[in-house]
């Protein structure tokens, strides 16, 4: 089996499945506990968590509050949270990575934010019932992107990418060809909506395609409001 084909060994996905438990475990608390006020707050919580679980962080949570969520890769701040709120953050146990997205709304969601959530949820949905062996990692992402319809313009990144030892390892789910989905395969789909100086959304899973697609982590996806 090459190292770098994207393909795991039953050892390794256990690793990558305990990571994800963990990950579950940790969004469950967050959601408890919400009482957070500021972007910083809830990386710290993240941070904390990870640490009491013994694990490593997979990367720098992200914690993106309204504007600042049509950013996919910013950095946590002091800003108040308010609107939608992308979480996305990833442990590392036993050397091995779990990444997970979820976006929870504080405050009243508008007619439309909850018709653009339910387009990011389909999207994934009907992007994962698509995964089989064989299918071409480029075409599920050209997929996806149709499947925005009239909003693929917001679409502006990767569908998904391998993980283990590294957060980013083959296959990549993007634009780039040749990358081929095969069992045991442990991948994320991340689809996501940026509306620059408006919002964002994003709902992640890490998955394994063996036979049938399952989902490692299984953390809620219907719209919390706090
Ligand atoms: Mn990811």
């Amino acid at each position: 089996m090459k190292t770098n084909s994207g393909v795991k060994s039953k050892r390794e996905i256990a690793f990558i499945q305990r990571a994800c438990n963990i990950t579950d475990g940790i969004f469950k608390e967050l959601i408890k506990n919400f009482r957070f006020k500021t972007e910083k707050d809830v990386a710290k919580f993240i941070r904390k968590k990870i640490k009491e679980n013994k694990c490593r962080m997979a990367f720098r949570p992200i914690v993106a509050s309204g504007k600042n969520a049509s950013n996919p890769h910013h950095k946590p701040t002091d800003k108040k949270l308010t609107g939608f709120i992308i979480i996305d953050f990833g442990v590392k146990y036993k050397g091995y990575c779990s990444d997970m997205s979820r976006t929870i709304f504080v405050g009243t969601p508008t007619k439309e934010h909850l018709k653009l959530y339910k387009l990011v949820l389909e999207v994934q949905r009907d992007s994962i019932k698509k995964i089989r062996k064989g299918v071409k990692c480029d075409e599920l992402h050209e997929y996806s992107i149709k499947s925005f319809g009239n909003h693929k313009k917001y679409f502006i990144h990767a569908l998904g990418h391998g993980l283990g030892k590294k957060i980013h390892e083959n296959p990549s789910i993007g634009k780039k060809k040749g990358h081929i989905f095969e069992n045991n395969m442990v991948f994320t789909v991340e689809p996501g909506i940026y509306i620059k100086n408006r919002f964002g959304i994003r709902i992640e899973d890490t998955l394994l395609l063996n036979k049938t697609t399952k989902l490692l982590t299984k953390s809620r996806k219907d719209l919390l409001t706090f």
